[in-house]
């Protein structure tokens, strides 16, 4: 695990499930258009606060790439869940501009809402078919960029799921901190 106190605020990248975050205040879905339970994250997270997410989540669909909507977090123990749509690599362009506005628009939402821990996937790079590398910088550039307007946020961690996803964050996530 690295871990960074970077303007007052603690940057990790941990290996791990997005959907078993207890200590975390929100925690973000990698989500689809109409806001539904499916594969990967989206599926982990929907499964574990049952069907009355999809309920809620019904009155914000459909949502657009880059975009982000905060839920509650109904069975699982975290009081938020921010749902944001990635960008499809290769479909929804500028894919760079979006994927950096789910970590910006996330980040925002959650400081909105009081929120002091938060939790990201590696938002698009499953299905959607982000690579890796280029999707780590943009998601901790964005981060760090987005750090000077935020009040409540104290606590940021990026769980990845594979082993490979962590080593990667955790070369560029050191490149900023070493740069920075
Ligand atoms: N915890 C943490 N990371 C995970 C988990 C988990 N439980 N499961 C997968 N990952 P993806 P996307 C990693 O496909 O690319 C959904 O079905 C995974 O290895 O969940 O934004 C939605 O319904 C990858 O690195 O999200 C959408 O249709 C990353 O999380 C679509 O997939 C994101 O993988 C969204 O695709």
């Amino acid at each position: 695990m690295v871990k960074h106190l970077y303007n007052g605020v603690t940057i990790e990248c941990v290996q791990g499930n997005i959907a078993d975050q207890p200590d975390m205040d929100a925690i973000v879905n990698a989500a689809n258009v109409e806001l539904r339970t499916g594969g990967g994250v989206a599926g982990a997270i929907h499964r574990g606060a049952g069907p009355e997410l999809e309920a809620e989540c019904r009155q914000f669909a459909p949502i657009r790439p880059g975009e982000a909507v905060i839920t509650g977090a109904h069975h699982l123990p975290n009081r938020y869940i921010i749902h944001c749509l990635g960008p499809v690599y290769g479909v929804d362009e500028p894919s760079d501009k979006l994927l950096g506005d789910c970590y910006r628009n996330a980040l925002q939402l959650a400081d909105e809402n009081g929120v002091q821990s938060i939790a990201f996937p590696a938002i698009s790079t499953g299905i959607f078919g982000y690579p890796l590398e280029p999707a780590a910088s943009i998601a901790i550039k964005t981060t760090i960029d987005t750090l000077p307007g935020l009040k409540n946020v104290k606590h940021i961690r990026f769980v990845l799921f594979g082993d490979a996803d962590q080593q990667c964050f955790m070369r560029v996530f050191s490149t900023f901190v070493e740069t920075g």
